[in-house]
């Protein structure tokens, strides 16, 4: 079999997945719309070998870690006859710096690079939902530009995948601003259980969410910034807001998060059309269009600027 190479994008959800219905398919308990970071994302090569091998950035993976065990349960879930030895190599271009996770896009570039070695013929459809069981986020990686992860209905999770929508919203664009790149305490997986478990607020955080994802599509439609912008913060504060009342309370601001979002805040009573995102994590991301550039720079020095739509044709 020849080698394949294959590359996904990192995403930002602009309505945010937070919550499952059930835990092992990994099917959420809200439908979620992302924007793909462009050229940053996951690179994955596989190719024949004496035995099954991990590198990840150049390292070797030992089989026995659990990340690597994750890694060939999803290739056995994705290949269940599989009889051919691979080496896996991957490599992220997401600058550390950016504090952004990798699972999306690393589970996302596997199941392409699986599915073109073994020559699968998979539909856009089941490969994101195989993507979703790595890791939900990653059934939104497998596309650039926008895409709608679809809640679905179905127990067995077959109407739950991604699908991408038509827009090439050439203004957009989103800065990445770093707070800190330390390992979380509490994982996204854990996070969003615990919420979903104990917060009195987690009921209004679905319905609110679901209504959030519909907004957003018709602001992509009519590429009108103000409304994408609005309904995004407002979704990304209220799925804090909802950790911040789970008991005990989860919140992964950081004082510098906090002042980051102050600052926004203030520049857009200024007249500057930014707006802020975050995920699970202190690092805020600020939407904003691209004649604004220069202002979002002089106002936040260490912004990493992104170009979403550079990889689209
Ligand atoms: C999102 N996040 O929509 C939300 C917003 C973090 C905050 O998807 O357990 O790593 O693997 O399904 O996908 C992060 O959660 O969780 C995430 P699993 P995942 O982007």
């Amino acid at each position: 079999m020849p080698p394949v190479e294959v590359f996904a994008p990192a995403n930002i959800a602009l309505a945010k997945y937070w919550g499952k219905r059930n835990r092992a398919l990994n099917l959420p308990t809200n439908s979620s719309l992302s924007i793909s970071l462009g050229s940053l994302g996951t690179t994955t090569r596989i190719a024949e070998a004496e035995k099954d091998t991990l590198l990840f950035n150049g390292k070797p993976l030992d089989n026995a870690a659990p990340e690597a065990q994750k890694i060939w349960r999803f290739v056995a879930l994705c290949c269940p006859h599989r009889q051919q030895s691979i080496t896996i190599t991957t490599s992220n271009s997401i600058p550390t710096a950016a504090g952004l996770a990798s699972s999306a896009s690393g589970f996302a570039a596997l199941t392409l690079a699986l599915n073109e070695f073994f020559n699968l013929q998979l539909s856009d459809n089941a490969l994101s939902t195989l993507a979703r069981q790595g890791s939900g986020s990653a059934c939104r990686s497998l596309w650039h530009g926008f895409v709608e992860w679809q809640k679905g209905e179905r127990e067995d999770g077959s109407d739950s995948y991604a699908t991408p929508i038509a827009s090439h919203w050439q203004a957009l664009r989103i800065a990445l601003i770093e707070i800190e790149t330390q390992a979380k305490k509490t994982s996204s997986r854990d996070g969003m259980n615990h919420t979903a478990t104990t917060s009195p607020l987690f009921a209004a955080w679905v319905a609110q969410a679901e209504k959030d994802v519909h907004s957003i599509k018709r602001s992509i439609a009519a590429e009108d910034f103000m409304a994408l912008g609005q309904t995004a913060e407002a979704n990304a504060m209220m799925m804090h807001a909802t950790m911040l009342a789970a008991r005990p309370p989860l919140s992964y601001f950081l004082p510098e998060s906090l002042a980051t979002l102050q600052r926004i805040w203030h520049c857009r009573e200024q007249g500057l059309a930014i707006f802020a995102t975050m995920d699970a994590g202190p690092n805020v991301k600020i939407l904003y269009q691209v004649q604004d550039e220069a202002a979002v720079i002089a106002a936040f020095p260490h912004a990493h600027c992104i170009n979403p739509f550079s990889r689209c044709s």
